[in-house]
């Protein structure tokens, strides 16, 4: 009897798709995937890929940012309810008034945004090159960085450089407090404490290193301690544990689940390889200005 993940297989090959899956993924999908990474180098491995279908488990802005580097692919979202929810807090007509109030400003746009609020942005970042990113842009310009405040106020006070900050937020790795630390460090006093740069500044405190996913995997991978305690959607778990089988992680708090990361089921990428769906395709226009700020990003990092 053949399971569903010979299914997904034999149809993958069938459709000439590859998946792909971001570090937030449910493990069983991480493993399936041809590749596993952060959204910036997923969509780069979307650009080189020969497949003709990209199933991208991972959530819509992910899904958007292939569809602008690839955009002869046809890019699958295998649930089409799969946001974020900090994407969503910033519209292009707000954008459009604050762009007003400071016309000097440019603008700085993490990737975790729709791709209108792209295709209005100078520059995109990813929390691996924000800091040189903004580092780039002239000390005469403002810059107005959108939409994440956190990310953005921990660029601004390790650059000593002043920011307009959007006030967006990621309500998952908000989730994440400085007591659950506390709390934790008591109990692994040995620990590394390993967080995101969209966490709170005080959580950011308390940490040993910030870094993006691929940045936290490659410091659990090269330093010597044997535990760390991990504070970002705990999809990333899989991954360092798979990586680091003689280390030891722990979650600094379950609470940081993304309901939005973990709607992806194997169910769920199989029917989108068998119905085709759900297709996500940035329109031309759009695409076209988008492609020009995260081009300006690649060209930079
Ligand atoms: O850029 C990404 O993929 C996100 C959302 C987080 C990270 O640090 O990789
Ligand atoms: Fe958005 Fe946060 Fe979920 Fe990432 S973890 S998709 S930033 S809500």
């Amino acid at each position: 009897m053949s399971t569903i993940i010979d299914k997904i297989k034999e149809l993958k090959t069938q459709r000439n798709a590859i998946i792909l899956a971001h570090n937030y993924q449910r493990g069983e999908i991480q493993d399936i995937a041809d590749f596993a990474g952060d959204s910036l180098g997923l969509s780069q491995q979307a650009a080189k890929t020969k497949a003709d279908v990209i199933v991208f488990c991972g959530v819509h802005f992910m899904a958007e940012t292939a569809s602008i580097l690839c955009p002869d692919k046809l890019v699958l979202l295998p649930d089409e309810h799969a946001g974020c929810p900090m994407a969503n807090m910033i519209t292009l007509k707000e954008l459009k008034i604050k762009k007003k109030e400071h016309p000097n400003a440019k603008v700085v746009c993490y990737v975790n945004s729709t791709a209108d609020i792209k295709a209005e942005s100078d520059i995109c970042c990813t929390s691996s090159n924000a800091m040189k990113i903004v580092s780039s842009i002239p000390k005469e310009h403002e810059i107005l960085f959108i939409p994440d405040k956190s990310l953005g106020g921990y660029v601004s006070s390790k650059l000593n450089r002043p920011m307009i900050l959007w006030e967006g937020y990621c309500p998952t790795h908000h989730r994440i407090l400085a007591e659950h630390i506390i709390k934790i460090k008591a109990a692994h006093p040995e620990a590394r404490i390993v967080v995101h740069p969209e966490c709170t500044p005080d959580v950011i405190a308390l940490a040993n290193h910030v870094a993006s996913t691929t940045g936290i995997a490659k410091y659990c991978k090269e330093t010597d301690a044997r535990e760390f305690i991990i504070g970002t959607e705990t999809g990333i778990l899989h991954r360092l544990r798979k990586e680091n089988p003689r280390k030891v992680f722990y979650a600094i708090t379950q609470l940081a689940d993304c309901s939005n990361m973990k709607l992806i089921s194997l169910e769920k990428v199989l029917w989108s390889l068998e119905d085709m769906i759900y297709q996500v395709k940035v329109p031309d226009d759009i695409a076209a200005k988008a492609r020009v700020a995260i081009q300006k990003m690649l060209d930079l990092s």
